[in-house]
């Protein structure tokens, strides 16, 4: 078996256009996922990971190049994950492994300021129009529990407002039951977060200001911030209604609350501004991560200057990391961000994206099979199901045996998806015309042969 270099370069060769399904062997996979799971819970770093939900042993992916991956039994799929978002320009892009390569010569982390911070938040701020000023961390976790507190010590409130199927990273305080929003006040939703932690997280459905209005109404002057996902890519890719992201603004802004968009996925991914380029609505604080860090750990809180210049040491509001600001993860987002920059960058993606929910939903309705679908910058997405869907509730109607079952065709013709339906699917400018031609080549004839 060829190092993993040989079979990268394989793979640049696209050999997924074949009317059967390859006969896809996982038996490396299934070798490595036994003595990962001797050491690590379940084998796997993120819960998502470990196909519980779709079913079938997780390919151990060896590399990727571009808009392919190759797993440890030489297995080459077109990635659709990318690192969940995180890789706007496909894997190993020169222009970030030269920066990272060339950075980690000088040294990976010192724990003291480097010019490359200063860098990085500069083309942040250059970027996101309601970000004055952004201070790092190290995941879209610490970004949002950092936004949270900082909105609670900057209005001296306790109450969050947060929707349903939205996902903001695992901090305690978010790990909240999906209630009905007037009615429940905050339940654990998992083992370890004690009835305090959630108490005062609130939870609404997603576009729907009547409910926002009426807990708003119920909690006067105590709610700090409503958290949204600006476009929700957490329950399945599902789009704002028209007036719901204004209707956030103008009642946050009129209670003396403050709104976040957590834009961990959709900053640099739905627009080089994020969604508060897209939509022109302007949020107190914004979260960012992903994309952001070009692949390596780095992602970012920041917003308006009077609420950031709160954050010690230049406020009293605490947080701190250390590996914050990481030289390498700085590197190569930097690298990332210029790349995303140049023209014709978006225009591709959207072309990719667009493409790609049209090829599923073709493929679906020639197979019989219902199907919702919906694309939107760099994001696309697709629910098994007759109803649409523009909320959590709606998005639990598609049928989640199905989709295990679409999934795993899809596998099996070299189409790597999010192993759930409820995630997001994502392209990268390394998705050119000759990947989405073989991908749509790829997607037809899985759905064809896939049976009843
Ligand atoms: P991290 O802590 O995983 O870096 O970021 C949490 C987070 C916050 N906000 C949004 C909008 C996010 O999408 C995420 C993380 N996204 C998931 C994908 N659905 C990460 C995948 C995983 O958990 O393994």
């Amino acid at each position: 078996m060829g190092c993993a270099r040989d079979r990268l370069s394989a793979a640049d060769s696209l050999v997924l256009s074949s009317d059967s399904p390859r006969v896809r062997s996982s038996s490396r996979s299934a070798e490595l996922l036994a003595a990962a799971s001797r050491v690590i819970p379940g084998g796997v770093s993120s819960p998502v990971r470990a196909f519980r939900s779709v079913g079938g042993t997780p390919p151990f992916i060896a590399g990727g190049k571009g808009a392919q991956i190759t797993d440890t039994d030489e297995n080459t799929y077109l990635d659709f994950v990318l690192s969940w978002g995180a890789l706007a320009l496909g894997h190993a892009h020169p222009a970030v492994v030269e920066a990272v390569s060339r950075q980690a010569s000088r040294g990976t982390s010192f724990g003291a300021p480097t010019e490359l911070e200063t860098e990085l938040a500069e083309l942040v701020v250059g970027a996101m129009p309601a970000v004055e000023m952004v201070r790092f961390v190290s995941s879209g976790t610490e970004s949002v529990m950092s936004a949270i507190r900082l909105a609670r010590a900057a209005t001296g409130r306790r109450k969050i407002v947060k929707f349903a199927g939205c996902y903001h990273g695992h901090a305690d305080s978010l790990l909240v039951k999906a209630g009905s929003g007037v009615a429940t006040l905050g339940l654990p939703d998992s083992p370890g977060v004690t009835e305090g932690a959630v108490a005062d997280t609130l939870t609404a459905s997603y576009n729907d200001l009547g409910e926002v209005e009426a807990i708003l109404a119920q909690h006067p002057g105590a709610v700090a911030a409503i958290i949204v996902e600006p476009v929700a890519g957490n329950m399945g890719l599902v789009l704002p209604q028209p007036g719901f992201l204004d209707g956030l603004r103008r009642l946050t802004s009129a209670q003396g609350a403050l709104l976040i968009f957590d834009e961990v996925m959709t900053g640099f991914r739905v627009a080089f501004g994020g969604a508060q380029q897209l939509y022109g609505i302007s949020p107190d604080l914004t979260c960012l991560g992903k994309i952001m860090g070009g692949g390596l750990p780095a992602a970012a809180y920041g917003g308006r200057r009077d609420l950031m210049q709160q954050i010690a040491p230049s406020g009293n509001v605490y947080q701190a990391g250390t590996l914050s600001g990481n030289p390498l993860a700085m590197a190569a987002g930097i690298a990332t961000l210029r790349e995303l920059r140049k023209p014709g960058a978006y225009d591709s993606l959207e072309r990719a994206s667009s493409r790609m929910a049209s090829c599923v939903r073709d493929a679906c309705l020639q197979a019989d099979i219902p199907v919702q679908t919906n694309s939107i910058g760099g994001l696309w997405g697709f629910f098994l199901t007759a109803t649409p869907v523009t909320d959590f509730a709606s998005a639990k109607t598609a049928n989640t045996a199905l989709y295990a079952r679409v999934f795993h065709a899809l596998l099996d013709h070299g189409v790597y998806l999010a192993p759930s339906q409820f995630e997001a699917a994502f392209v990268s400018t390394a998705h050119d015309a000759q990947v989405l031609e073989a991908t749509r080549i790829a997607v037809s004839n899985a759905l064809k042969t896939m049976g009843n």
